[in-house]
């Protein structure tokens, strides 16, 4: 088998690193072990099923380990890999109900808000999923407070995810590019492949719950009808793809130029997506790519978090259009 020469992960992030002449390098340390625990997690999904065979006669695999649902073993990786960093102070995850503090000895500057496995209900369908993370800067450096992880997502420094699917990519911004890596599984290398992700400005791919209609608020039916018909006799510019694992959706739309929906509707008022774990670090991305990212009633970045698993509304994607929905929301509230 042929391996992929190229930028590395690790070397792609130092060179960022040197364009930034006060870096202690605690972010680069952060960022190069996101990429470890992603190759850790990716190892334990592509044994997906087989771990259950392992279970089916008792609670221990061949190894003598005991068997422990993905998502678990996901969050254990990511936590135990970031706490090893030396670079983390506080972690907070979608698995777990409250922070998870990084002993003092070895904190750092950084706090990662994450989803260890999202879309995991379709694992067993072998749909992909990933892993989503969003990075901030602590605000105290003596003690972790609340309030270090309740921001807004306009405080980020970082964000991105790990896709699981045909094969395991990872992609980043530091808010300025976002750069996609793809893994190398013969040498374990994550290699630049897609540099600087550019959103496309028109949405060709329309990504929401159809299924959901029964419940949605009543500006949401003529929304999908105005991007259908978009579509002419002579010219279909307007598609329709939903994984229902949210990181592929969005993966497949922020290369395409796609249009992903889930507004908060009758079964979900509040929303069904987590705001620190799912739609803040997704909506930085969209924004450094030249997209946008709405809760339906504004910007998702401005929005100040009270609980740790609050729940939003979300529209993400080609920003004129993120912009149209929100307008019909907004005067459908009125
Ligand atoms: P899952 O429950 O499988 O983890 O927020 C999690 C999520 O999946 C998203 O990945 C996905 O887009 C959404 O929920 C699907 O929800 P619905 O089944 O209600 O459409």
């Amino acid at each position: 088998m042929s391996t992929m020469t190229g930028t590395t992960l690790t070397q792609h992030i130092q060179r960022k690193q040197l364009t930034h002449p006060d870096a202690t390098g605690q972010f680069s340390a952060l960022m190069t072990q996101i990429g470890v625990a992603g190759k850790l997690i990716q190892a334990q999904v592509r044994r997906a099923g087989l771990i259950e065979i392992w279970g089916a006669t008792g609670d221990t695999n061949i190894q003598g380990e005991s068997v422990q649902k993905l998502d678990r073993i996901a969050q254990d990786a990511f936590v135990e890999t970031l706490k090893n960093s030396g670079a983390v102070a506080a972690m907070a995850s979608e698995e777990e109900n409250s922070v998870i503090e990084v002993p003092a000895a070895q904190a750092g500057d950084y706090v990662v808000a994450f989803d260890p496995l999202d879309g995991s209900s379709n694992i067993d369908a072998n749909v992909s999923i990933g892993t989503i993370f969003a990075v901030y800067k602590r605000q105290d450096s003596s003690e972790v407070l609340r309030k270090d992880t309740l921001r807004p997502g306009n405080e980020q420094v970082a964000a991105g995810y790990i896709i699981y699917g045909s094969s395991t990519v990872l992609v980043y911004t530091d808010g300025s590019s976002v750069d996609g890596f793809t893994l190398d599984p013969s040498c374990g290398e994550f290699f630049l492949t897609r540099p600087n992700i550019r959103m496309p400005e028109k949405t060709k791919v329309l990504s929401i719950n159809e299924g959901n209609q029964a419940y949605w608020p009543s500006w949401v039916s003529p929304f999908i009808e105005t991007v259908k018909g978009r579509n002419d006799k002579d010219k279909r510019r307007v598609t329709a793809r939903h994984i229902g694992s949210l990181v592929a959706d969005f993966h497949r739309n922020l290369l395409y130029g796609g249009l992903f929906l889930y507004p908060t509707d009758e079964r979900s008022p509040k929303g069904k997506l987590r705001v620190l774990y799912e739609c803040n670090p997704l909506a930085f991305i969209a924004e450094a790519a030249g997209g946008a990212a709405s809760s339906g009633e504004g910007r998702i970045l401005d929005i100040e978090p009270t609980d740790l698993h609050q729940r939003s509304g979300l529209i993400i994607g080609p920003k004129a259009d993120v912009e149209l929905a929100q307008r019909l929301a907004l005067e459908s509230a009125e």
